[in-house]
């Protein structure tokens, strides 16, 4: 396929995937809208329909809860192939929503998107700048500790079974869990998704949360998990940095989010594990999680310039043929195809390779780029794919992987983020 052909076949698929106001992840294996995928489609809508593209935010953003929370996932249809639905999550709400939140690359995406066509996007922005304050308030009120952002479930970092989760995972009490039937084994091989273990300590947080009718108070004091994710503070810090130029920008009041940001600075400061990378904390151990992988090298997106990671990428790099691996390699719990526990995930090189290129590691940068190009060329749209040999895994015809293609990894893209 040409280059100009792989464009029109992403396009084709953020097309397919639109049912009006969002876009699935994927028809059937998510049908549904997921919050940071949502971002992501929005950021590469732009490169063709900018109107879109803010619809897409818009409609995100909308849901909102009332305490500033954006959910992980809205469900806006009925679609029973998808477990665990609505009646699990037992929120209240029309349409109902699940009661976590996911990664915020929100605001950060839409001030690209803004930057694609400023006149157009300037009132859209406008409309959503308060929602986006309020998310990241969310955040700093809720789950910030020393500075890092608590999740309390697998399913807000966006990286369900990573290394990282592994021993906080083993302390939570399943016994209540009963029986249950999965629907993305129908779709996807099983050694390629977390396992039943997994998703039996997936759903006793889920039911936890269900159970304190999603209390934050309750569930800092009690929750089964709560560990300070690397990748969630590094993305809300540069989400945090982004809001602040759009603050200055719109004429809004600045002194709040240049305080999240100091405060998050210190919090990266807290995940730089002696071993030599950003890790993720447990935090009812105080221990590092000793997972290093592709969120580790989020530091420079966040805005963080350490030459100490650039030799850590540098030793993935080499194990592998495609980078990012989302372990590494040279990790015990490695596995190439298994979800989050050593496959590319394109949008992951994306936010790495963006910020690689701002900080003027333009070597590097590159070859993020090129190995998301040439593996999404060699293997199509898939939902995540081997570092190995580029083998595809996961959901086909996948949402974000074509709009990281068009916003980013296609040699039409501008290769940068802003
Ligand atoms: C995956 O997560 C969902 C649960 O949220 C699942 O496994 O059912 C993750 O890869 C997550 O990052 C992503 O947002 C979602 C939809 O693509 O799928």
């Amino acid at each position: 396929m040409s280059v100009a052909e792989t464009d029109a076949a992403a396009r084709e698929i953020l097309r397919a995937n639109d049912r009006g106001r969002y876009t699935v992840p994927t028809d059937i294996l998510y049908p549904f809208q997921w919050n940071w995928d949502s971002a992501f489609a929005a950021w590469g809508f732009a490169s063709f329909d900018v109107p879109r593209a803010w619809v897409e935010l818009e409609t995100l953003l909308s849901h909102q809860w009332e305490n500033g929370m954006v959910p992980h996932m809205i469900f806006h249809e009925e679609a029973p192939g998808y477990f665990p639905g609505p009646g699990v999550w037992g929120v209240k709400r029309s349409p109902p929503t699940s009661g976590i939140t996911q990664p915020p690359v929100a605001a950060t995406l839409a001030r690209s998107i803004l930057v694609a066509d400023p006149d157009y996007g300037r009132p859209h922005m406008e409309a959503i700048f308060d929602k986006l304050l309020r998310w990241h308030r969310w955040f700093m009120t809720e789950r910030a500790e020393q500075g890092m952002i608590a999740v309390t479930h697998p399913w807000e970092t966006g990286r369900d079974n990573a290394a990282d989760w592994d021993a906080a995972m083993a302390r939570v009490d399943t016994s209540g869990v009963g029986s249950y039937k999965r629907r993305d084994l129908e779709e996807v091989a099983a050694e390629q998704r977390p396992t039943k273990a997994e998703y039996d300590q997936y759903l006793a947080m889920v039911y936890f949360g269900r159970d304190c009718g999603w209390d934050e108070t309750e569930i800092r004091a009690n929750g089964p998990f709560r560990v300070a994710d690397v990748g969630m503070t590094f993305i809300l810090l540069r989400a945090c940095r982004d809001l602040l130029v759009l603050a200055q920008e719109f004429g809004r009041p600045t002194d709040e989010i240049a305080g999240w940001i100091e405060t998050l600075e210190q919090g990266a400061r807290n995940h730089w594990n002696p071993a030599g990378y950003y890790d993720s904390v447990d935090l009812r151990t105080g221990a590092f999680t000793n997972a290093p992988g592709s969120a580790s090298c989020l530091c420079w997106y966040a805005g963080v310039d350490d030459a100490r990671m650039l030799e850590r990428l540098g030793r993935f790099r080499s194990a592998v043929r495609y980078t990012v691996p989302s372990l590494d390699p040279s990790h015990p719990g490695f596995a190439p195809t298994r979800y989050w526990r050593g496959p590319v995930w394109v949008v992951m090189n994306a936010l790495v390779g963006a910020g690689l290129a701002e900080m003027g590691y333009v070597g590097m940068a590159e070859r993020v780029r090129s190995d998301t190009a040439n593996v999404i060329t060699r293997s199509g749209f898939y939902e995540y794919f081997s570092p190995l040999d580029g083998a595809p895994a996961g959901g086909g015809r996948f949402t974000w992987t074509a709009a990281v293609w068009l916003a980013w990894a296609s040699p039409h893209a501008k290769g940068r983020m802003i």
